[in-house]
Parts: C-alpha cells; sequence; structure tokens
C-alpha cells in the first residue's frame, strides 16, 4: 500500500490497495496510520455495496441508518432525486457523528458513487492536535468535564453553520453525557470532544459560564491550522475517526445533471476493530 500526504493540514491518501481482499496485516496497517492522521482518502476501482460493507464490518459494528431491507447499514447522502434543502444541509455544521447517542461512533466512512465537478467538500477538524496546543493550565480546568449532548443547534455553533437534521422520529429532549476530554479507545491519546455539533452544556455548571467555555473551545479548534478539507472523487472511500475529529458537509445545490451529481454512501461503526482486539489480547497473555 502506498501512503502519501493530502495537501492540507493533516490526512493521508491510500492507493495501491485492493479493498476487496484486503489481509489483516494490512488492515492493522491501515488503521494504524488512520488515529495517526485523523482522516484516509482510500482510492478505489469501485466496489459493491456488499465489498463495502464487509470491509466496514471488520473494522467494526455498522449502525444501522437506512430502511434499505439489503443494505441497513448505508446511508445515502445525495443531491440527486428526492433531495430536500434540509437533507442537503442537514450535515453542513461542525459536528462529531453519533455524540447525540450514549455509545459514541469509532470511524464513519463515504464511499463516493458519485462526485461533482466542483464544490461538496467535506471538512475536518484535528480535535487531537487542538487539545495538545492548549495551555497546560487550561487542560487542568477542563480535564474532568463531562459535557451535556442534545441533537439540535449547539450553543456553541459557529455562525454559518445549518441546523442539523435528526434521525427519523428523534425525541428532541433526549440527552447524554461525554468526556469533554476523552482518551483514544486505540492509542490512548488525549483529545477533545464534539466540543460542538450537539454540545449544550457542562454537568454542574452555570449555563452561561459553559455556554462561554464551549464557544471558546469551539472556536480554537476550528482555527485554520486544525482544519482541511476534501473534494470527493468518484470511487474514493473517506474514512475518519470520529474520537478526534469533527467534520461538516458543504452546502450544495440540487443536481441538475452527471456533473453535480453527489452520492455517497455512508457507514458508521461503533465499537473497536477485532483484530485490535485480538493483538491487545496476545499482549495480556505475554504480559
Ligand atoms: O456530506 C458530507 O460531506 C458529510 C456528511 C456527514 O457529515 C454525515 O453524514 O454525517
Ligand atoms: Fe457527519
Amino acid at each position: 500500500m502506498r501512503v502519501d500526504a493530502l495537501n492540507g493540514n493533516f490526512g493521508n491518501v491510500v492507493s495501491d490497495l485492493d479493498i476487496p481482499t484486503i489481509v489483516d496485516d494490512e488492515l492493522r496497517e491501515l488503521l494504524t496510520c488512520l488515529y495517526a492522521n485523523r482522516f484516509l482518502v482510500l482510492k478505489t476501482s469501485g466496489l459493491s455495496k456488499d465489498e463495502y460493507r464487509n470491509f466496514a464490518r471488520r473494522i467494526g459494528d455498522p449502525i444501522p441508518l437506512s430502511r434499505d431491507a439489503d443494505f441497513p447499514e448505508i446511508a445515502h447522502i445525495s443531491n440527486m432525486e428526492t433531495s430536500t434543502t434540509k437533507s442537503r444541509l442537514g450535515a453542513a455544521h461542525w459536528h462529531t457523528d453519533q455524540s447525540f447517542r450514549k455509545t459514541v461512533s469509532s470511524v464513519t466512512m463515504l464511499y463516493s458513487a458519485q462526485a461533482p465537478v466542483t464544490g461538496g467538500e467535506t471538512k475536518f477538524c484535528d480535535m487531537a492536535a487542538a487539545y495538545d496546543a492548549l495551555p497546560e493550565s487550561k487542560k487542568l480546568e477542563i480535564e474532568d468535564l463531562v459535557v451535556e449532548h442534545r441533537h439540535g443547534i449547539s450553543v456553541s455553533a459557529p455562525k454559518g453553520d445549518h441546523k442539523p437534521l435528526p434521525p427519523a422520529g428523534w425525541d428532541p429532549e433526549y440527552t447524554v453525557f461525554h468526556p469533554l476530554v476523552r482518551r483514544h479507545p486505540e492509542t490512548g491519546q488525549k483529545s477533545l470532544y464534539a466540543v460542538t455539533g450537539t454540545a449544550q452544556g457542562i454537568r454542574g455548571m452555570p449555563q452561561h459560564e459553559a455556554t462561554a467555555l464551549l464557544k471558546t473551545l469551539s472556536a480554537h479548534v476550528l482555527q485554520s491550522q486544525y482544519t482541511t478539507s476534501y473534494r470527493h472523487q468518484k470511487h474514493d472511500i473517506v474514512m475518519w475517526d470520529n474520537p478526534t475529529v469533527m467534520h461538516s458537509a458543504t452546502p450544495i445545490n440540487q443536481a441538475t445533471g452527471q456533473h453535480d451529481a453527489r452520492l455517497l454512501w455512508r457507514i458508521s461503526l461503533r465499537g473497536s476493530p477485532p483484530l485490535f482486539r485480538v493483538e491487545q489480547q496476545a499482549d495480556a497473555q505475554t504480559a
């Protein structure tokens, strides 16, 4: 497999890798690269939904996202046919996938079945680099804080963010709590987690103070040196590490033809990759 840095602040592009026949050692190398670089673009020569889902299942447990009886794990993100303004703008805000649920997501991947010639980029923010850059005093101050998450416009949403689109039938009052600073489940690296998107408050802190702190952190992580963007190309898989990355879609118009059509197959995973669990078990046995 060949790995090159992308233009931009972070992220790598991986080529010369055959996804349907990938072996465990290659997958382990790929995930190590993902955790170190936050997001990866995998160049493919075209995948079927089955091949794509099989690849995803080796990395974690796909979360059911769609009503498609054959592929409930694959959600379509599209500006074609039945798309509405709400659905096209629904992810055009800085967020962390699944941060409004108790069980957070490990990896999200988007396979590009159709890519527009221009536009349709996904933006990314490196929350681990942004955490590392905080002054020690700030790190100490926020170390044990717990953030209240609820679907809806976050109290720390930056200007220009669009309204999130909730899953069908979602209870708008449903609230969960996640630590503000999390250790990565595989690497142990500390990172800020989901400071905007669904963040609505901080446990035990007056609302005006919590809002101010979340806004400050959100402005900190979204500085240009921690953000980058990628324009999808047909047959790419873009995958990112949700614990250390926030992302945002960019607004896109309804497609008028092939040249501006965008169709992404989205899979979000929870749980840690089974092949890392095997390695950890082996380590434990020899310790
Ligand atoms: O469409 C995009 O660029 C990103 C989509 C997204 O954030 C999501 O589906 O969670
Ligand atoms: Fe997302």
